[in-house]
């Protein structure tokens, strides 16, 4: 038998996570890898994590141990709805609230719950790889939206929601990366979350608010969640607690109204039946008992201390013609080389200097913009950000034309 053969029409067109492989090269130990959007392991609040699990044994063992219900632990989405509420003004109930295996798994269940073959998926360009890979089996066609130093540019979209309208046509949804882009690093402002807002309601569009960095902010005024702007039940919001805790525990959620929540734990049913129940525990623990409010400032620190490294780098080291964005806050900048060059082509070259970037073409979905990459400062120590972007600086002057 020819394996290859039994394949279902979907499994034929499976494509690789851009990320996900390199991810293998990078983890040579003499590469310096600005690749992955690795969480730093400094991070992970180890001493924390041990005493709540310590804890939870003794008092809640045979709960924490056992299967959970679908839609999540009762009283974890008690406590995310009341952080929701306290802390971003956004009014839900648990009934409002799936806990998923990361976000990513809540825009695999979007994709499955919403898109049919050809249906229209507004994207930011460029937009994070992952939504692209949960979307590939169900075959949206999407809609790109420039953005610039201020997120998504809104007037392009009216534009773009007006000449579909024109033709009898509407979008699925709009999926944006408002605060602290992955991969561009910038962040929506807010007469742009408004105007989005509007739109949303005068074209009757949902929106997927994807938000997995809004807590990592080192300069600037905090903003407010689309979620907490959304009048319609309109916003259909994803948190994580990747970059807050830890990712290994895989949690996050989906907000939504009820209808859209009822469908995602139907078709989660068949995934994997619920979310993992220690990790819930965990995480309602590191919540309720006030851990979260004091680890994230910490993260802060070491983070913004990370982004203005790579920030003074760059400055003194990367050639003339080179751009990049300078964020706010999240993990990442995005980096535009000079017209003609071709990050990857330049990949090889980089990998032989020993440094690596993810290639800026894998973040648009007909991977074009090849001048393009993106450079991750929070995983690399300090030391491996001044040797990687003087290699870094070194391999793009070999390439320019
Ligand atoms: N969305 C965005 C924009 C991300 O950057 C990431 C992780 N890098 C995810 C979703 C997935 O995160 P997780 O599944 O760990 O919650
Ligand atoms: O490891 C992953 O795949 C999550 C990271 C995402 C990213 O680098 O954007």
């Amino acid at each position: 038998m020819r394996i290859e053969d039994e394949f279902s029409e979907i499994a034929k067109n499976l494509k690789a996570s851009e990320i996900r492989e390199l991810l293998k090269l990078t983890q040579q130990p003499d590469i310096i890898s600005f690749a992955g959007g690795l969480p730093n392991p400094e991070s992970f609040p180890v001493d924390t994590i041990k005493k709540i699990i310590d804890s939870l044994l003794e008092t809640e063992g045979a709960r924490i141990l056992q299967y959970g219900s679908t839609e999540g632990v009762n009283s974890f989405r008690d406590a995310l709805s009341e952080m929701m509420r306290n802390k971003y003004g956004v009014s839900v109930t648990k009934d409002n609230i799936l806990v998923t295996a990361g976000s990513q798994q809540a825009l695999y269940l979007l994709a499955k719950i919403f898109i049919n073959p050809g249906d229209k998926v507004i994207i930011e360009a460029p937009t994070y790889i992952g939504i692209l890979t949960a979307f590939q089996s169900y075959k949206p066609e999407y809609k790109e939206i420039e953005m610039d130093d201020d997120g998504m540019r809104t007037d392009l979209l009216e534009e773009t929601l007006r000449s579909m309208r024109k033709e009898g046509d509407k979008p699925k949804m709009i999926y944006t990366i408002p605060t602290f882009q992955n991969p561009a690093g910038v962040t929506m402002s807010l007469d742009r979350r408004k105007h989005l807002i509007e739109l949303s309601e005068d074209y009757d569009v949902l929106i997927v608010e994807d938000d997995p960095y809004g807590e990592l902010r080192y300069s600037g005024e905090p903003l407010p969640l689309l979620k907490s702007l959304d009048r319609n039940h309109n916003v259909i919001y994803l948190g994580t607690f990747s970059k807050i805790l830890s990712p290994g525990f895989r949690m996050a959620h989906l907000i939504a109204h009820e209808e859209i929540i009822h469908k995602a734990v139907l078709a989660k049913q068949g995934i994997d039946l619920c979310t993992n129940t220690v990790g819930q525990f965990v995480a309602r623990e590191y919540i309720s008992r006030g851990y979260l409010e004091n680890h994230i400032p910490k993260i802060i620190e070491l983070y913004k201390r990370k982004r203005d490294l790579m920030l003074d780098m760059l400055e003194d080291h990367f050639p003339d013609g080179v751009k990049w964005t300078k964020p706010d806050g999240g993990m990442f900048l995005w980096v535009t080389l000079p017209d003609g060059m071709d990050a990857e082509k330049m990949f090889h070259r980089a990998i032989q200097h020993k440094v690596a970037y993810v290639i800026g073409s894998a973040f648009f979905p007909r991977r074009n913009h090849k001048n393009t990459m993106r450079l991750n400062f929070t995983y690399p120590t300090d030391e491996q950000i001044k040797v990687g972007v003087v290699r870094l600086s070194k391999v793009i002057r070999e390439e320019l034309p």
